[in-house]
């Protein structure tokens, strides 16, 4: 795990969610509160492809999980259900991805979730 100081210091503002936040690029929004705002994927890998961003700056998941607060991480995971439902694939099922750090093969360094569902996926 990472300590705060090294992750918020390599958190990267000029990254592609970081512009989506403050409008700078446009995405096709699907759900937004205050702590998350969840669009569709460009490059879709699913029928249903959606991504939730918290609006605070995480680099990857363990940044988010040890730094934000217990609303932080709350209000996140609950825009993520919201995001499902609005997507409509709770009945049928869904995939939840969350790439972390190189290995984890995660291309954009904000910290963000994967929602894949509409079809059977392999
Ligand atoms: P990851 O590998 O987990 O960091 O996935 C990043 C995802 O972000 C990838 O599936 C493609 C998507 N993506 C990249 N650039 C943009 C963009 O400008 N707009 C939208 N909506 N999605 C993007």
């Amino acid at each position: 795990m990472k300590n705060l100081s090294v992750t918020l210091e390599s958190y990267n503002d000029q990254n592609i969610f970081a512009k989506i936040l403050r409008g700078e690029i446009s995405c096709k929004k699907i759900y937004e509160d205050s702590y998350a705002l969840a669009f569709y994927d460009v490059f879709p890998k699913a029928a249903a492809h959606a991504l939730v961003i918290p609006k605070k700056p995480y680099v990857c998941f363990d940044g988010f999980i040890t730094q934000a607060s217990d609303d932080e991480i709350t209000g996140f995971f609950k825009a993520v259900g919201k995001t499902i439902e609005l997507l409509g694939v709770a009945e049928e099922g869904f995939r939840l991805v969350s790439n972390s750090g190189e290995h984890g093969g995660q291309e954009v360094p904000h910290f963000h979730v994967h929602i894949m569902g509409g079809e059977k996926l392999s």
